[in-house]
């Protein structure tokens, strides 16, 4: 006879069965019994108007992963140019050379902008910007090593896979070659950025000079093969259907079970404003929150799910903590792409502050680190400090 006082047991039983009213029961059935989740599971998951059982079911699988914990890091961000040649329609941040708020930051500059936050807990510093090609190879060896210098404890994680096959090109070697001499210099992972969706379809609408979605996961692969941890993200709420986003998830947890090297998932909301694209609505909060439920669902593989609170509203951060996020990013100074975009979230939070909307949020703050070694933590038993959350769950 089963025991009735097994609460977990009791909690799976009542969400399979409002999965079943759902019309989801299967799906559930998948995922209480920790199963992989099809392609069909995926585009019955999006399209569902039961939006909070897709929520329900998501959480189920966050907190058996992560219990109440959830992760921040205290970061800063540098954008170090705006030049871009790329010229994707959905971005208000790239300018040409001339154009009104066109810039390329000197290594001086950057550093200078690590020196004003010495004194200040940094463990991150996040660095992406535009794809502009007269930047030479030594430019980002010495952007690296001017950041280190400034403070060699900081963590750099730098250059999404649309920068590296820039620079691969420009230093006229192979990416196989150029990864070990950024490591030399000071890269520590690499961002999600500039997958934006895998889709042939969109690319060739939106951002047909971009890197395909086969080249984006060729360059992650060759990342993780030299060592390095990377995030991933899909750019959604544009003109992608939600079959090209099932897709795109499943090419990122192809590539995962190959290399274990994506250690957090980022969806990325759509920023219209000032942009080619400003005639697309965007996402809702809605949207948002199942966006974030999915990522968790389809990528089993993948152990953190991030909910980026600089683009999408503090509230729907917090909620997206009980939609399948376990992490909310850090504290963030000076953020442009989004803010270009009309984002109208603060650049910047107090550490105190991000603890507390955790806190509110109903979970267990916990400041990780970017590889997710644990710097502090409010529940120290069940999350102790120095602990590394295991990677490739
Ligand atoms: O690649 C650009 C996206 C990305 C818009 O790895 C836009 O921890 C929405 O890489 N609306 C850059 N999105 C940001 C990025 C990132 C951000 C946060 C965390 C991490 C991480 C990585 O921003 C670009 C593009 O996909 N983007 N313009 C826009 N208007």
């Amino acid at each position: 006879m089963r025991n009735v006082l097994d609460t977990s047991e009791l909690a799976a039983d009542e969400l399979r069965a409002r999965a079943r009213r759902a019309g989801l029961g299967d799906i559930a059935e998948k995922v209480v019994a920790r199963e992989r989740l099809s392609f069909e599971d995926g585009v019955a998951l999006y399209r569902s108007p039961h939006i909070h059982v897709v929520g329900a079911l998501a959480n189920h699988v966050r907190e058996r992963l992560h219990g109440d914990l959830a992760y921040f890091n205290v970061n800063q961000h540098i954008n170090y140019t705006n030049l871009c040649n790329k010229l994707c329609r959905f971005c208000a941040f790239q300018r040409l050379p001339g154009q009104p708020g066109a810039y390329w930051m000197s290594p001086e500059e950057a550093a200078a902008k690590i020196r004003a936050l010495q004194h200040e807990p940094v463990t991150e510093v996040h660095m992406v910007a535009g794809v502009w090609p007269k930047i030479p190879y030594s430019y980002y060896l010495e952007l690296l090593r001017a950041v280190k210098r400034e403070r060699p404890e900081i963590h750099v994680k730098a250059f999404t896979m649309v920068e590296l096959d820039q620079i691969a090109k420009v230093a006229k070697k192979p990416l196989e070659e150029v990864l070990p001499e950024l490591i030399e210099a000071g890269l520590g992972s690499v961002p999600g950025g500039g997958a934006e969706v895998f889709s042939e379809r969109v690319r060739k609408d939106t951002y047909h000079l971009k890197i395909s979605g086969d080249e984006w996961l060729g360059i992650a692969r060759k990342v993780h093969n030299a060592g390095l941890r990377s995030n991933c993200t899909m750019l959604h709420g544009h003109i992608e259907t939600v079959e090209e986003r099932v897709d795109h998830l499943d090419r990122l947890r192809r590539l995962q079970d190959e290399t274990k090297g994506f250690q957090t998932y980022i969806p990325l909301s759509f920023h219209p404003e000032n942009s080619e694209m400003a005639d697309v609505p965007g996402p809702t909060a809605l949207d948002e929150l199942r966006e974030i439920a999915l990522g968790r669902l389809l990528l089993d593989n993948i152990p953190h799910i991030k909910a980026y609170w600089i683009l999408m509203d503090v509230a729907v951060a917090q909620t997206a903590l009980s939609y399948g996020a376990d992490d909310v990013d850090g504290t963030v100074v000076e953020e442009h792409i989004y803010h270009d975009a009309g984002a109208t979230t603060p650049q910047r939070v107090q550490r105190e502050e991000l603890v507390q909307w955790i806190r509110d949020a109903g979970r267990i703050p916990v400041e990780r680190d970017t590889l997710y070694n644990i710097v502090w933590s409010a529940d120290p038993e069940r999350a102790p400090v120095g602990h590394a959350a295991p990677v490739g769950a």
